[in-house]
Protein backbone atom coordinates (compact mmCIF):
# COMPACT_ATOMS: atom_id res chain seq x y z
CA UNK A 1 0.00 0.00 0.00
CA UNK A 2 1.71 3.58 -0.70
CA UNK A 3 0.73 6.05 1.17
CA UNK A 4 -0.28 8.80 -0.77
CA UNK A 5 -2.63 6.33 -2.31
CA UNK A 6 -4.25 5.87 0.98
CA UNK A 7 -7.01 8.37 2.53
CA UNK A 8 -5.98 7.14 5.62
CA UNK A 9 -2.73 7.96 5.51
CA UNK A 10 -2.63 12.20 5.09
CA UNK A 11 1.39 13.25 3.98
CA UNK A 12 1.93 16.89 4.67
CA UNK A 13 2.75 18.62 1.14
CA UNK A 14 6.04 19.17 2.27
CA UNK A 15 6.70 15.21 3.31
CA UNK A 16 5.37 14.22 0.01
CA UNK A 17 7.83 16.34 -2.11
CA UNK A 18 10.98 15.24 0.03
CA UNK A 19 10.06 11.85 -0.19
CA UNK A 20 9.18 11.90 -4.10
CA UNK A 21 12.13 14.12 -4.69
CA UNK A 22 14.34 11.34 -3.10
CA UNK A 23 15.68 14.10 -0.35
CA UNK A 24 15.82 13.24 3.58
CA UNK A 25 12.98 13.20 5.67
CA UNK A 26 12.92 12.06 9.48
CA UNK A 27 10.09 10.66 11.50
CA UNK A 28 9.15 11.97 14.76
CA UNK A 29 6.74 10.58 16.86
CA UNK A 30 3.99 12.31 19.44
CA UNK A 31 3.48 9.79 22.41
CA UNK A 32 6.44 12.04 23.67
CA UNK A 33 4.02 14.80 23.02
CA UNK A 34 0.85 13.65 24.42
CA UNK A 35 1.94 11.61 27.47
CA UNK A 36 5.74 11.91 27.77
CA UNK A 37 5.93 15.59 28.76
CA UNK A 38 3.81 18.41 30.72
CA UNK A 39 2.55 21.24 28.18
CA UNK A 40 4.37 23.92 27.52
CA UNK A 41 7.82 22.24 27.63
CA UNK A 42 6.92 19.44 25.33
CA UNK A 43 5.39 21.94 22.45
CA UNK A 44 8.42 23.69 22.62
CA UNK A 45 10.19 20.67 22.44
CA UNK A 46 7.99 19.46 19.43
CA UNK A 47 8.93 22.48 17.48
CA UNK A 48 12.56 23.15 18.53
CA UNK A 49 13.49 19.71 17.08
CA UNK A 50 11.72 19.53 13.75
CA UNK A 51 13.82 23.16 13.88
CA UNK A 52 16.91 21.23 14.66
CA UNK A 53 16.00 18.40 11.69
CA UNK A 54 15.63 21.63 8.68
CA UNK A 55 18.66 22.86 10.00
CA UNK A 56 20.56 20.42 9.02
CA UNK A 57 18.91 19.55 5.78
CA UNK A 58 16.20 16.87 6.65
CA UNK A 59 11.92 17.45 6.65
CA UNK A 60 10.74 16.27 9.26
CA UNK A 61 7.43 14.26 9.87
CA UNK A 62 5.61 14.35 13.38
CA UNK A 63 3.37 11.55 13.18
CA UNK A 64 0.01 11.15 15.04
CA UNK A 65 -3.94 10.27 14.73
CA UNK A 66 -6.20 13.60 14.84
CA UNK A 67 -9.92 12.33 14.39
CA UNK A 68 -8.85 9.66 12.89
CA UNK A 69 -6.69 10.13 9.97
CA UNK A 70 -3.15 9.49 10.45
CA UNK A 71 -1.10 12.32 9.69
CA UNK A 72 2.47 12.23 8.57
CA UNK A 73 3.75 16.07 9.01
CA UNK A 74 1.51 18.27 11.52
CA UNK A 75 1.17 22.08 11.33
CA UNK A 76 1.72 24.41 13.86
CA UNK A 77 -2.29 24.59 14.65
CA UNK A 78 -2.11 20.69 14.97
CA UNK A 79 0.66 20.27 17.14
CA UNK A 80 -0.53 23.08 19.53
CA UNK A 81 -4.24 21.12 19.88
CA UNK A 82 -1.94 18.03 20.57
CA UNK A 83 -0.09 19.48 22.91
CA UNK A 84 -2.51 20.61 25.16
CA UNK A 85 -5.33 18.27 24.71
CA UNK A 86 -5.95 16.08 27.97
CA UNK A 87 -8.02 13.70 25.22
CA UNK A 88 -5.68 12.28 23.53
CA UNK A 89 -5.22 8.48 23.59
CA UNK A 90 -1.67 6.49 23.59
CA UNK A 91 -1.38 4.79 20.25
CA UNK A 92 0.55 2.14 19.72
CA UNK A 93 0.95 -0.60 16.34
CA UNK A 94 -2.90 -2.39 17.84
CA UNK A 95 -4.46 0.93 18.37
CA UNK A 96 -4.24 2.40 15.07
CA UNK A 97 -7.31 0.45 13.52
CA UNK A 98 -9.48 0.98 16.40
CA UNK A 99 -8.81 4.84 16.29
CA UNK A 100 -9.24 5.12 12.62
CA UNK A 101 -12.66 3.69 12.47
CA UNK A 102 -13.43 5.60 15.85
CA UNK A 103 -12.16 8.95 14.33
CA UNK A 104 -9.87 9.11 17.56
CA UNK A 105 -6.46 11.53 18.76
CA UNK A 106 -3.75 9.88 19.81
CA UNK A 107 -0.33 10.65 19.94
CA UNK A 108 1.75 7.77 17.96
CA UNK A 109 4.36 5.58 20.08
CA UNK A 110 7.62 4.43 19.09
CA UNK A 111 6.11 0.96 17.30
CA UNK A 112 3.18 3.57 15.61
CA UNK A 113 5.54 5.71 14.20
CA UNK A 114 7.52 2.89 12.70
CA UNK A 115 4.98 1.17 11.21
CA UNK A 116 3.45 4.81 10.05
CA UNK A 117 6.67 6.00 8.90
CA UNK A 118 7.86 2.59 6.93
CA UNK A 119 4.81 2.81 4.83
CA UNK A 120 5.38 6.09 3.67
CA UNK A 121 8.86 5.53 3.06
CA UNK A 122 10.60 7.23 5.90
CA UNK A 123 13.91 5.16 7.28
CA UNK A 124 14.67 7.06 9.71
CA UNK A 125 13.10 8.46 12.91
CA UNK A 126 14.72 10.11 16.17
CA UNK A 127 13.31 10.41 19.57
CA UNK A 128 14.28 10.43 23.09
CA UNK A 129 13.25 7.36 24.62
CA UNK A 130 12.07 4.23 23.17
CA UNK A 131 9.91 1.43 25.54
CA UNK A 132 11.36 -1.81 26.36
CA UNK A 133 11.18 -4.01 29.27
CA UNK A 134 10.14 -3.09 32.48
CA UNK A 135 11.86 -3.90 35.83
CA UNK A 136 9.77 -6.93 37.44
CA UNK A 137 8.73 -7.96 33.84
CA UNK A 138 8.77 -11.57 35.13
CA UNK A 139 6.26 -11.10 37.13
CA UNK A 140 4.47 -8.74 35.17
CA UNK A 141 4.98 -9.51 31.73
CA UNK A 142 5.10 -5.69 31.26
CA UNK A 143 7.56 -5.50 27.47
CA UNK A 144 6.50 -2.58 24.99
CA UNK A 145 5.70 -3.35 22.08
CA UNK A 146 8.34 -1.01 20.39
CA UNK A 147 10.41 -3.82 20.99
CA UNK A 148 8.70 -6.20 18.57
CA UNK A 149 8.41 -3.50 16.37
CA UNK A 150 12.05 -2.50 15.81
CA UNK A 151 12.24 -6.33 14.98
CA UNK A 152 9.79 -6.24 12.70
CA UNK A 153 9.84 -3.03 10.50
CA UNK A 154 12.67 -1.58 8.42
CA UNK A 155 13.15 2.08 10.32
CA UNK A 156 16.72 2.81 11.98
CA UNK A 157 15.43 5.01 15.56
CA UNK A 158 17.95 6.82 17.12
CA UNK A 159 17.11 6.42 21.03
CA UNK A 160 18.08 5.95 23.83
CA UNK A 161 16.51 3.68 27.23
CA UNK A 162 15.08 5.01 30.05
CA UNK A 163 16.48 3.77 33.14
CA UNK A 164 12.59 3.01 34.32
CA UNK A 165 13.22 -0.04 32.39
CA UNK A 166 15.13 -2.80 33.37
CA UNK A 167 18.30 -2.24 30.04
CA UNK A 168 20.17 -5.57 30.54
CA UNK A 169 16.64 -7.12 29.35
CA UNK A 170 15.71 -4.87 26.91
CA UNK A 171 19.12 -5.70 25.16
CA UNK A 172 18.44 -9.01 25.83
CA UNK A 173 14.77 -8.79 23.77
CA UNK A 174 16.48 -6.63 21.19
CA UNK A 175 18.76 -9.50 20.40
CA UNK A 176 16.16 -12.06 20.45
CA UNK A 177 14.12 -9.53 17.65
CA UNK A 178 17.13 -9.49 15.63
CA UNK A 179 17.88 -5.80 15.98
CA UNK A 180 21.34 -4.93 15.86
CA UNK A 181 22.30 -2.14 18.43
CA UNK A 182 24.71 0.73 17.59
CA UNK A 183 26.59 2.72 19.92
CA UNK A 184 27.13 6.48 18.81
CA UNK A 185 31.23 7.05 19.57
CA UNK A 186 30.51 4.47 22.13
CA UNK A 187 31.28 1.12 22.70
CA UNK A 188 29.13 1.05 26.32
CA UNK A 189 25.27 1.29 26.04
CA UNK A 190 24.25 4.67 27.34
CA UNK A 191 21.41 4.78 30.15
CA UNK A 192 19.25 7.58 29.65
CA UNK A 193 20.35 10.13 31.95
CA UNK A 194 23.81 9.15 32.27
CA UNK A 195 26.37 8.43 29.76
CA UNK A 196 27.36 4.49 30.68
CA UNK A 197 25.01 1.73 31.58
CA UNK A 198 27.55 -0.94 32.01
CA UNK A 199 26.27 -2.72 28.80
CA UNK A 200 28.43 -3.22 25.96
CA UNK A 201 26.78 -2.35 22.66
CA UNK A 202 27.11 -4.39 19.42
CA UNK A 203 28.62 -1.93 17.20
CA UNK A 204 30.35 1.42 18.22
CA UNK A 205 29.63 3.50 15.13
CA UNK A 206 31.38 7.00 14.90
CA UNK A 207 29.57 8.93 12.03
CA UNK A 208 26.46 9.52 10.58
CA UNK A 209 27.51 7.56 7.49
CA UNK A 210 28.41 4.75 9.12
CA UNK A 211 24.98 4.25 9.70
CA UNK A 212 23.84 5.03 6.74
CA UNK A 213 26.18 1.97 5.45
CA UNK A 214 24.53 -0.28 7.66
CA UNK A 215 21.14 1.05 6.75
CA UNK A 216 22.07 0.31 3.34
CA UNK A 217 23.34 -2.66 3.22
CA UNK A 218 20.49 -4.64 5.49
CA UNK A 219 18.45 -3.12 2.95
CA UNK A 220 20.13 -4.71 0.17
CA UNK A 221 20.49 -8.00 2.03
CA UNK A 222 16.46 -7.90 2.39
CA UNK A 223 16.49 -8.07 6.35
CA UNK A 224 13.53 -6.48 7.34
CA UNK A 225 14.19 -5.35 10.96
CA UNK A 226 14.51 -2.18 12.52
CA UNK A 227 17.95 -0.63 14.30
CA UNK A 228 18.53 1.16 17.14
CA UNK A 229 21.13 4.09 17.63
CA UNK A 230 22.31 4.41 20.90
CA UNK A 231 23.31 8.10 21.20
CA UNK A 232 25.07 9.13 25.08
CA UNK A 233 22.71 12.19 26.66
CA UNK A 234 25.69 15.35 26.20
CA UNK A 235 27.89 15.07 29.06
CA UNK A 236 27.00 18.40 30.62
CA UNK A 237 23.25 17.59 30.98
CA UNK A 238 24.04 13.97 32.70
CA UNK A 239 22.16 13.50 36.22
CA UNK A 240 24.31 11.00 38.91
CA UNK A 241 23.58 7.51 38.11
CA UNK A 242 23.49 6.50 41.66
CA UNK A 243 20.82 9.46 42.55
CA UNK A 244 18.63 8.31 39.84
CA UNK A 245 18.83 4.83 40.36
CA UNK A 246 17.27 5.18 43.79
CA UNK A 247 14.76 7.08 42.78
CA UNK A 248 13.36 5.42 40.56
CA UNK A 249 13.36 2.22 42.36
CA UNK A 250 10.48 4.36 44.60
CA UNK A 251 9.21 5.24 41.33
CA UNK A 252 8.59 2.20 40.31
CA UNK A 253 7.34 1.05 43.56
CA UNK A 254 4.78 3.98 43.76
CA UNK A 255 3.42 2.90 40.65
CA UNK A 256 3.04 -0.74 41.89
CA UNK A 257 1.62 -0.12 44.85
CA UNK A 258 -0.93 2.58 43.16
CA UNK A 259 -2.10 -0.42 40.71
CA UNK A 260 -0.91 0.94 37.63
CA UNK A 261 -0.35 -1.11 34.30
CA UNK A 262 -0.22 -1.53 31.05
CA UNK A 263 0.10 1.50 28.85
CA UNK A 264 -0.31 3.79 31.81
CA UNK A 265 3.35 2.29 33.67
CA UNK A 266 5.41 4.39 31.19
CA UNK A 267 4.14 7.97 31.53
CA UNK A 268 3.13 7.50 35.02
CA UNK A 269 7.24 6.44 36.35
CA UNK A 270 7.91 9.70 33.42
CA UNK A 271 5.79 12.29 35.62
CA UNK A 272 6.75 11.24 38.44
CA UNK A 273 10.44 10.77 37.56
CA UNK A 274 10.22 14.32 37.15
CA UNK A 275 8.42 15.15 39.74
CA UNK A 276 11.30 13.82 41.79
CA UNK A 277 13.97 15.66 40.59
CA UNK A 278 12.45 18.43 40.77
CA UNK A 279 12.62 19.24 36.93
CA UNK A 280 15.99 17.58 36.53
CA UNK A 281 15.16 14.35 34.51
CA UNK A 282 12.83 17.17 31.97
CA UNK A 283 15.80 18.91 31.38
CA UNK A 284 17.96 15.80 30.14
CA UNK A 285 15.59 13.78 28.93
CA UNK A 286 14.63 17.20 26.31
CA UNK A 287 18.73 17.78 25.65
CA UNK A 288 18.41 14.20 24.19
CA UNK A 289 15.96 14.53 22.22
CA UNK A 290 17.53 17.22 20.88
CA UNK A 291 20.67 15.33 19.96
CA UNK A 292 19.00 12.05 19.06
CA UNK A 293 16.98 14.17 16.11
CA UNK A 294 20.14 16.03 15.08
CA UNK A 295 21.71 12.56 14.70
CA UNK A 296 19.20 11.07 12.78
CA UNK A 297 18.14 13.92 10.28
CA UNK A 298 22.11 13.42 9.66
CA UNK A 299 21.61 9.82 8.94
CA UNK A 300 18.68 10.61 6.40
CA UNK A 301 21.04 13.35 5.04
CA UNK A 302 23.40 10.39 4.59
CA UNK A 303 21.07 7.84 4.10
CA UNK A 304 19.54 9.72 0.87
CA UNK A 305 22.84 10.46 -0.31
CA UNK A 306 23.30 6.66 -0.62
CA UNK A 307 20.08 5.91 -2.34
CA UNK A 308 20.58 8.41 -4.94
CA UNK A 309 24.18 6.86 -5.91
CA UNK A 310 22.53 3.40 -6.20
CA UNK A 311 19.18 4.68 -7.19
CA UNK A 312 18.07 0.72 -7.96
CA UNK A 313 17.54 0.22 -4.21
CA UNK A 314 15.06 3.02 -4.01
CA UNK A 315 12.89 1.84 -7.19
CA UNK A 316 13.50 -2.17 -5.23
CA UNK A 317 11.65 -0.55 -2.31
CA UNK A 318 9.11 1.32 -4.43
CA UNK A 319 9.72 4.78 -3.30
N1 LIG B 1 10.29 6.61 26.98
C1 LIG B 1 10.60 7.88 27.21
N2 LIG B 1 9.74 8.87 26.80
C2 LIG B 1 8.57 8.58 26.15
C3 LIG B 1 8.26 7.21 25.91
C4 LIG B 1 9.14 6.27 26.33
O1 LIG B 1 11.64 8.15 27.76
O2 LIG B 1 7.82 9.50 25.81
C5 LIG B 1 7.02 6.88 25.12
C6 LIG B 1 7.38 6.55 23.66
O3 LIG B 1 6.34 7.01 22.83
C7 LIG B 1 7.40 5.03 23.67
C8 LIG B 1 6.31 4.73 24.63
O4 LIG B 1 7.18 4.45 22.40
O5 LIG B 1 6.43 5.69 25.66
C9 LIG B 1 6.42 3.32 25.18
O6 LIG B 1 5.30 3.03 25.93
P1 LIG B 1 5.14 1.56 26.54
O7 LIG B 1 6.21 1.44 27.58
O8 LIG B 1 3.76 1.57 27.11
O9 LIG B 1 5.29 0.60 25.41
MN1 LIG C 1 4.05 -1.77 28.72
Amino acid sequence: MRARDDDLIEVAPSVQAALSEGRPVVALESTIITHGMPYPANLDMATTVEGIARAVGATPATIAVIDGRIRVGLGDEQLGRLAQTREARKASRRDLAALVASRGTAGTTVSATMLIAARCGIAVFGTGGIGGVHRGAEETFDISADLIELGRTPVAVVAGIKSILDIGKTLEVLETQGVPVLGYGTQVFPAFYARESGHAVDYRIDSPRAVAEIMHAQQRLGIETGMLIANPVPAEHALPAADMDALIADACRDAEAAGVSRKDVTPFLLALVNALTGGASLKANIALVKSNVDLAARIAVEHAALNAITPSSRAQRGI
